[in-house]
Formats: C-alpha cells, structure tokens, sequence
C-alpha cells in the first residue's frame, strides 16, 4: 500500500500516528506530496486531489483520513481503533468528526494567512477560530472519560489540539480546560505524537 503523504498535514498525521499505533507502519510506503502544488495535486489518484490518500496493492484509491483509518484498521493487524458497532463506534465517530471540523477550520486560517494581509477576512479568521475553542470547550466537558484509550476519537482530538498550539501559538486554551490540557499533555509524549510533529507548510519543499 502506498501513502500519499506530507509531514505539514494534520490529516495524514492522524493516519500515520494510527498506523504507528496499530504497529502496521511498514505496511505502508509513504510517497510525498505537497498539498500547496498544482502537480502534486494532480498525481493523487483522487478527484479531489487531497491528501491523505491511499493506494492499495490491487490499485484502488482509499479516501479521506476517516475512510484510511477505518480501512487499515478493518484490513491490518494490531489493537481495535474504532468499533465495529454499538454506542462506542458512535462516540468515536463523533470526537473524530469534532475534531476533524477543528482541523479543517485551523486549514482556513492557513490558508487565509497565506494571503496578503490588505486581502485577509477578519471575519473567516474569527469564525473559524471560534469553531475551535467551540470545539475544546466541548472536549473539556467529556475529557475526564478518555483516560488511556487509543483509538480514532483521541488519535484525531489529540492531533486536533497539538494543531491548535501551532495554529494559534499566542492562545492559552489550557488554563480554562484543565482536564483536557492534562490529557492531552499525557498523550503527546506517545511515540506515535512525538515521532510525527508536524513541520510548518511555510517550509515545506
Ligand atoms: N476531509 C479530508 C481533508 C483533507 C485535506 O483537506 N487535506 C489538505 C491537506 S491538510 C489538502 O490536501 N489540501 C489540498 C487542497 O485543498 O487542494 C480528510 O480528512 O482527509
């Protein structure tokens, strides 16, 4: 299986701290893409031309970060990241689709931030930020129950939250979310968190 990947994608990150949980990593080649080119865009074998991608060995596209995820952990070894039915897929599901509408805001502020400052909408930036201190405000609430479950819920929140840090450096969104911050400080010293620190898109060749 090939992995159209880049180390700035909070979206491949989550597949590549799962894959490092599930100790499936090399199962998978990563093959690099750079989310802000037009080619590489064009050579992900998908119609939206978005990263993550995956290709299995039969040639078939897997897409988004929540159909990979379920699809590695439907067809690899390795612990149960997201079950199979009952009230527990349903809680995963929705701390990952919490976390994934954090993400997708933090990625309108970038891109927004990538525009000359005269053309940036004040009002985007806002809201969007509000979608995310929204969405750890929300997380405070349930955090004392995530304890030391790894699974696609936290994998994605915990990603989430290390975004926001870099997304919005200056914003302290721990002293107000004390069970959230001391779970998530836990949980980014795992191996599969302190071996896929994101490398800032800015820099990225
Ligand atoms: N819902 C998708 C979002 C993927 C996404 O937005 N990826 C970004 C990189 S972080 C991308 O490839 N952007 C290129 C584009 O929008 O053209 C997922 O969960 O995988």
């Amino acid at each position: 299986m090939k992995l159209r990947w880049s180390p700035t994608s909070p979206f491949v990150r989550k597949v590549v701290v799962l894959m490092k949980e599930k100790g499936i990593e090399d199962a998978v080649e990563k093959e690099k893409s750079n989310p802000l080119s037009r080619e590489d865009r064009a050579a992900t074998p998908s119609p939206l031309g978005k990263i993550p991608c995956l290709v299995t060995d039969d040639g078939q596209s897997v897409f988004d970060s929540p159909v990979i995820m379920e699809y590695l952990d439907t067809v690899c070894d390795g612990p149960e990241m997201l079950p199979k039915s009952g009230d527990a897929r349903w809680t995963v599901l929705r701390r990952q689709a919490t976390a994934d509408g954090m993400i997708g805001s933090m990625v309108t502020c970038f891109v927004e931030s990538l525009k000359k400052p005269e053309r940036q909408s004040g009002g985007v930036l806002a809201h969007n930020k509000g979608i995310v201190f929204n969405g750890i405000a929300a997380l405070e609430q349930e955090a004392a129950s995530f304890g030391e479950t790894v699974d696609v819920g936290t994998i994605s929140i915990a990603v989430a939250l290390s975004f926001a840090d870099q997304t919005f450096p200056e914003d302290d969104w721990r002293t107000d979310n004390p069970a959230l911050a001391a779970w998530f400080d836990a949980f980014d010293q795992r191996p599969s968190m302190t071996e896929t620190v994101l490398v800032d898109a800015q820099s990225f060749e």
